[in-house]
């Protein structure tokens, strides 16, 4: 069989994708119509070629402004639903799914609103295609300590019911530059106390990326880290990550604008100092529809990846999921 066949065969947990990530132009069109928004383009093409970014900051504007969008617990499920059956099709048997609740919250919707769209999406789809999925709470960085402390209150009855609500971890996502992770410790904390998992998106810190690492897994107990391809020039940060058996999430598509230089030496470093690394989409929708099989596409390309190294790599994904072993055990 071809490359192109075997990636798409192959079967795929997906642990890193912001959900508001996954909004596509299409559906763009039918919020703004549906909850009378304007848009300042009037063709997903048009929408599309607007997506101009060249780091975090300015790929931030635009997804913060996407966000505006969604309105109902309609517009929510429309959004969870669609990307479900998308990877559904890639075969993805399994997700983890970022979501953004103070970008909701801060306009003023309730956050049952959110999750309520969710849950009933996740519902529909694991009935429709069979795919299984979580949600994972991210705080936004630049916002305040405070901002995550309240939000996780706001969240706690559906924190607490992880059955019904499906949220399973906390995660931290948006702008790194001087916001580290040690500012959330409080937050973090009551989250590890109530059993949730913990995961943290570190890489774009350019003074102080290693020490953000570093606070991530020795200080509040991350279990794994997103991108975090930074490891790769401390050795004491690879023995750390490799002790505590730590899982990176890459993700090929950002790394190849927003995070230059990246993919192909550190693919192939991060394998070479045996580091347990996993391939994900991040933000598809804005990233030329770059969805999972494509994920694992570009880093095969671009770092020369065997079907045996593909395999360990899905493998890898499947072993950090936060699921029970029992779960597990269907998709091993
Ligand atoms: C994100 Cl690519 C990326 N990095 C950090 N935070 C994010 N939130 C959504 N996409
Ligand atoms: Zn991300």
């Amino acid at each position: 069989v071809s490359m192109q066949e075997f990636l798409e065969k192959l079967p795929k947990a997906e642990l890193h994708v912001h959900l508001e990530g996954t909004l596509e132009a299409d559906l763009k069109i039918r919020l703004a119509e549906r909850n009378n928004h304007p848009l300042k383009s009037s063709t997903a093409e048009d929408i599309r070629r607007g997506y101009v970014y060249h780091d975090l900051p300015s790929f931030l504007a635009l997804y913060y402004e996407g966000v505006e969008l969604l309105q109902t617990e309609q517009d929510f499920y429309d959004l969870c639903y669609a990307y479900l059956a998308k990877v559904a099709q890639q075969n993805v048997l399994y997700t983890e799914i970022f979501f953004d609740p103070q970008l909701h919250i801060r306009r003023g919707l309730d956050f049952g609103t959110v999750i309520r769209g969710f849950n009933a999406a996740q519902e529909d789809a694991e009935r429709d295609f069979g795919i299984r999925s979580n949600l994972i709470l991210c705080f936004i960085r630049e916002m305040s300590a405070k901002s995550a402390d309240e939000t996780f209150t706001q969240a706690f009855p559906y924190l607490e019911r992880p059955d019904r609500s499906r949220i399973i971890g906390v995660g931290l996502d948006s702008d790194e530059m001087g916001n580290p992770p040690a500012k959330f410790a409080k937050t973090f904390a009551r989250a590890k106390a109530m059993g949730l998992h913990l995961t943290m998106h570190c890489d774009l810190d350019q003074e102080n990326t290693h020490e953000h690492i570093r606070q991530a897994l020795q200080d509040l107990g991350s279990e794994r880290l997103d991108h975090g391809l930074n490891v790769l020039e401390k050795p004491e940060l690879i023995t750390m990550a490799r002790e505590k058996g730590v899982t990176f999430t890459i993700c090929p598509s950002p790394n190849d604008v927003i995070r230059p230089g990246r993919s192909r030496q550190d693919i192939r470093d991060m394998l070479a100092a045996g580091l347990k690394i996993t391939i994900n989409s991040d933000d598809p929708g804005y990233m030329q529809s770059v969805y999972m099989t494509e994920s694992l596409a570009k880093a095969q390309a671009a770092a020369d990846l065997t079907p045996e190294e593909l395999i360990q790599i899905s493998r890898n994904a499947f072993e950090a999921a936060w699921i029970s072993d029992a779960e597990r055990g269907t998709y091993l």
